[in-house]
């Protein structure tokens, strides 16, 4: 890759009204570090009117990062201003592509991926329904003062993550947006437990054709994809109604892991012989058997994010 290649790449991709003084951010650790890339939290000064430094997380490629690498970030870049602002959407501050490493600034999360968190919050004793795997509650993460173990969740506390995400993946889809990855590693959450959806590293535009592609690292999230994804590579809005269950079931089950048993390769056969996951222990059965809707083989006869809302405030509010 010669520099000139970089550049062509990042110049076509410049928009001086997201652009932000690099100087005014100071890079602080390292929390995230993978094949997809870097992310530390930092601090930037007047990046949000109210305050003069505020927290930010700042997304970024290695040094000696490849040009699809840096078109990967800056693709992830194009979908986070498309989909614009959300509460429950992690959302783009800014982004710095001129003069050193493409870096985008994203709003921070205090308690990092849901995934780890409700493995730090299971309870003592719970009961991993269908799932062979150790209880790994300790993984040493930052613990929090406020959000200390005395804090725990209730069942009504994971239903209202499940609202939440939901809300938006309904707003996603209204911005003609597919995330393509939904998974409980990829929701962060926030400052009063707010779930916020992140990594749109493989997310499309629908108004696009979009044709598959692997993952930067070769990984392809094949337990979260539906069995038109896995088999027909067919990314859509229902292919992440189908996630949203496998998601829903993490939450469910406090971050179990899907299918410890099951083999990536026998996955398909598994669910086309109508093969799914079992209720979780603590999953009321109204609940359970909306992720049941969600994660039917057929498409068509999957709920939309509109009605997955409806379903989950009735539980949740009473019907309206
Ligand atoms: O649990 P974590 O700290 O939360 O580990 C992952 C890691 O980076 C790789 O994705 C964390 N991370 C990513 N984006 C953010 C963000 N905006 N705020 C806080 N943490 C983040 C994520």
């Amino acid at each position: 890759p010669t520099e000139g290649t970089i550049s062509t790449i990042i110049s076509s991709y410049y928009d001086d009204q997201c652009e932000f003084p690099r100087e005014n951010l100071s890079i602080g650790h390292l929390i995230g570090k993978g094949a997809f890339g870097l992310v530390y939290q930092g601090l930037a000064k007047n990046i949000n009117s109210k305050e003069k430094l505020t927290t930010i997380a700042i997304k970024t490629v290695q040094d000696d990062a490849t040009p699809d690498e840096i078109e990967n970030l800056l693709k992830e870049l194009c979908v986070m201003k498309m989909v614009g602002k959300h509460a429950n959407i992690i959302s783009l501050l800014g982004c710095c592509t001129k003069g050193g490493q493409v870096m985008l600034i994203v709003e921070y999360a205090r308690y990092g991926n849901l995934r780890d968190y409700l493995r730090r919050k299971r309870p003592s004793g719970h009961i991993l329904s269908g799932s062979f795997e150790q209880d790994d509650n300790d993984d040493g993460y930052k613990q929090d003062d406020n959000d200390n173990l005395i804090n725990s969740l209730t069942t009504m506390d994971l239903i209202f993550f499940c609202l939440q995400i939901a809300t938006g993946m309904e707003y996603l889809h209204s911005q003609k947006c597919i995330h393509r990855d939904l998974a409980a590693r990829n929701v962060l959450l926030a400052e009063s437990r707010v779930c916020k959806i992140a990594d749109f590293g493989l997310a499309r535009d629908l108004t696009q054709t979009y044709y598959y592609r692997k993952q930067t690292d070769g990984r392809v999230p094949v337990k979260w994809m539906s069995p038109e994804a896995l088999f027909d590579r067919k990314f859509s809005t229902k292919s992440d109604v189908w996630s949203f269950a496998i998601l829903a079931w993490e939450i469910m089950t406090y971050g179990g892991t899907p299918y410890p048993s099951i083999a990536a390769e026998h996955l398909f056969d598994y669910l086309k012989n109508g093969n799914r996951m079992s209720q979780p222990a603590h999953c009321p059965h109204e609940i359970f058997q909306l992720i049941e809707l969600c994660w039917t083989f057929k498409e068509s006869l999957r709920p939309t994010f509109i009605q997955i809302c409806e379903s989950l405030r009735c539980y949740l509010y009473g019907s309206s």
